[in-house]
C-alpha cells in the first residue's frame, strides 16, 4: 500500500510537472509559419511613411499568437493611416469603416487582438514619459501578408501596436521621429 501511494504521487507530481511546462511552452509564442513574399503588382505597395512592401522570394515569418499581456506590456509603436486610400489597406477589421488618423486609434498584432475580444476598447499606451489612451480598432495580421488585402506589405511582428498619427502627436514624439518607437502598454 505504501509503495502505490507513493508511486501515485510521484505520477500526480509528473502530470503537474508535464501540465506546468505545457503552460510555459504556450506563453512562449512561437512562430505558426512562413510565407513566400509575391513582389506587388505595379503600384500596388503604398510605401508612404516608411511602410515595408514584400519582395520577392523573401521568407517571412507569420505568428498566431502574442507576447503575454501584463500590466506593462513591453510592444513596438509603428504609424499606420487608418483613412481611406491610407497605407492601412482594407478598413478596420473591428467595424469595417475608415477612421480619422486625427483620433487615437490603433491596430494591435493578431495574438493580442484575440479574435476582436479588444475590439473598440481603450489601452493606454506609455513612452516618451508621457501616456496616451487609444482604441483598438483593428488587427495588425501576424498571420498573413504580402497580398491585396495587406496592401502587400508583410506580415505584422507579434508585438506591435500600430496607431494614428495622433498617437504619435499626443506622446509628443519629434516629428521626424515617428514610426518605431519601444512603448508599454496595458488595458484601460
Ligand atoms: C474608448 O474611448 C473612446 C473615446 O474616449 C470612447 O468613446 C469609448 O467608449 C471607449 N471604449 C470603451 C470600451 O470604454
Ligand atoms: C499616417 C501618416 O502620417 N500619414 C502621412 C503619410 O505621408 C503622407 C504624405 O507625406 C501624409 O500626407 C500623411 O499624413
Amino acid at each position: 500500500m505504501k509503495s502505490f501511494c507513493s508511486k501515485s504521487s510521484f505520477l500526480l507530481l509528473a502530470i503537474l510537472l508535464v501540465t506546468n511546462c505545457l503552460d510555459i511552452e504556450a506563453q512562449r509564442c512561437s512562430p505558426s509559419g512562413r510565407i513566400r513574399g509575391q513582389k506587388p503588382p505595379p503600384g500596388q505597395c503604398n510605401s508612404e511613411n516608411d511602410s515595408d512592401c514584400c519582395k520577392q522570394g523573401k521568407m517571412y515569418t507569420t505568428y498566431k499568437c502574442s507576447p503575454p499581456v501584463s500590466g506593462q506590456t513591453k510592444a513596438y509603436l509603428t504609424l499606420n493611416s487608418f483613412e481611406k486610400n491610407g497605407d492601412g489597406g482594407a478598413p478596420s477589421e473591428c467595424d469595417n469603416k475608415f477612421h480619422s488618423d486625427d483620433t487615437p486609434v490603433i491596430a494591435l498584432s493578431t495574438g493580442w487582438f484575440n479574435k476582436k475580444s479588444r475590439c473598440h476598447n481603450n489601452i493606454t499606451i506609455s513612452a516618451n514619459g508621457r501616456s496616451v489612451v487609444a482604441m483598438v480598432v483593428d488587427e495588425c495580421d501576424s498571420t498573413m501578408g504580402c497580398d491585396s488585402d495587406h496592401d502587400y506589405q508583410p506580415p505584422c511582428p507579434n508585438n506591435i501596436v500600430d496607431a494614428s498619427k495622433a498617437v504619435w502627436k499626443a506622446l509628443r514624439v519629434p516629428h521626424d521621429s515617428w514610426g518605431g518607437l519601444e512603448i508599454k502598454w496595458s488595458d484601460a
